[in-house]
Order: C-alpha cells, then structure tokens, then sequence
C-alpha cells in the first residue's frame, strides 16, 4: 500500500513539474521582448525589413526600447508564428498581449505605422497606435474600421497597454497603465497564426518598444490541485507508514 501511494505522489508531483517545465520562459509566456535588447537574440523573427533601419536607445524617460522609426514607404515586422495547438489553447484558456511602448512623433495619425497583434488564422486582434498635436497617445484596437480613441488624461511618454482575451465572452479588455480603457469584440480577418509587433508600408510612426509579451493564461486551479492532491497523499503515505 506504502509502495502504490508512494509511486502516486511521484506521478502527480512529476505531472505538476511537467505542466510547469513545458513553459519555455516562464509560465505561460511564450514570447518576450525587453529594453534595448534585438529582438532577433530573443526569439523573434524579422520579417521583411526595407525602407528604414532599427536600432536601441537607452535611458529614454528611464526606459531603455528598441525604435522602429518608420518615417514613410518602409515596413518590417517582428513575429512568433504560432502552431495549431498554441491557437488552439490561447483561445481556450485566454491570453494576454502587453506592451509598453512610447510614441514618438507628434502628431502620428494612426494609419498602422505602430501595429501590435495575435493573429489566430480566424481574427486578427490587433492595436494601433499614434498621437494627437497635444502629444496623447492614440489606440485603435481592432484595426482598420475602427474608431481610434485619443487617451486624454495621458503624456506622450512610455505606457504600458495590455490586452486580454476572455475566453469565456471572447471580449478583449485594453488596459493602459492598468486600467481597463476599452472593449472589443469585432475583429478584421486573417488566415496567419502569429504574434507581432511591427510597422506598415503605407503608414509612417516610431515606436519605441520597451516591453512586448505574450502569454497564454496559465491555469493556476489546475497547478493548485496537483499541488493539494500532492500535499494530501503525502500526508495519507506519512499516516500509513506511522501506523505499520
Ligand atoms: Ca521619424
Ligand atoms: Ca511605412
Ligand atoms: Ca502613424
């Protein structure tokens, strides 16, 4: 009995340690940018860069940012693709898309020079960005179609915008430093399967990218469950052996 409780808490401890090592960077997050960093070195793919040069700036209002500076006919684009499965499991589970980025150019009609986005090969849920004459930051979340939305209350400096799907609503909320700003559930198509951040051919903009992140939404319930279940046979293996 010792021995097949025993080799019961290794499986579900080993079951609990797999659910976490199969995370590539840490839980949930499959892909991140951060600082002055290439975006190449972390695992992104540079796709299609003509028409302007990228590079790093650093200490910029205290953050450092890699600078897509797209000032007309250029376009390039930083991308994960994402398998079937990946999809499959960010719609389910639901995701979270962050960034904190500063747009640099005033004014910046938003005309897709700053883009970010997960495309799910159904949807694209994309954000946009530029800024009014007074130097606001401006969102448009869903793309072209949608209406674009100057944040008043904010300075053009660094902000950190963050998407996140519910899966049970399929509704994205669009936080900006933390506070839920917008909903969306109205979505331009697109065959693709990837996340990325990246600059037009038509529109013009510099984004400067301080942090880009997309995660899956662990499930902590599931994590917490092996864990308890771990504790609890541990505990029951402890009082059979005290008793035989
Ligand atoms: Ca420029
Ligand atoms: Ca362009
Ligand atoms: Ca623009």
């Amino acid at each position: 009995m010792i021995r097949s409780t025993s080799c019961l808490v290794v499986l579900v401890v080993l079951l609990g340690m797999g659910q976490v090592l199969a995370e590539p960077i840490t839980p949930g997050v499959l892909i991140r940018h951060s600082g002055a960093t290439n975006p190449t070195t972390e695992g992104w793919t540079f796709r299609n860069p003509r028409g302007f040069s990228v590079g790093p700036i650093l200490g910029d209002e205290g953050f450092d940012a890699w600078v897509l500076d797209d000032d007309g006919n250029g376009e390039l684009e930083y991308n994960l693709s994402l398998s079937d499965a990946q999809v499959a499991e960010a719609l389910s589970r639901g995701w979270r898309l962050t960034a904190r980025l500063k747009v640099a150019e005033v004014p910046d009609p938003v005309d897709n020079g700053i883009n970010l986005a997960f495309n799910s090969g159904a949807e694209e849920f994309s954000v946009d960005f530029g800024s009014s004459s007074d130097a606001h930051p401006i969102v448009r979340l869903g793309g072209e179609g949608h209406t674009p939305v100057i944040l008043g209350g904010l300075d053009g400096g660094y902000h950190l915008y963050e998407m996140q799907y519910n899966p049970t609503t399929s509704v994205v909320t669009l936080s900006v430093d933390g506070v839920p700003t917008l909903t969306e559930d109205r979505w331009n198509t697109s065959p693709v399967q990837k996340v990325r951040f990246d600059s037009g051919f038509r529109g013009t903009g510099e984004g400067r990218w301080n942090l880009v992140e997309f995660e899956i939404i662990p499930e902590p319930s599931t994590l917490l469950l092996l864990g308890m279940g771990a504790v609890g046979l541990l505990v029951y293996a402890a009082r059979r052996r005290r008793r035989s």
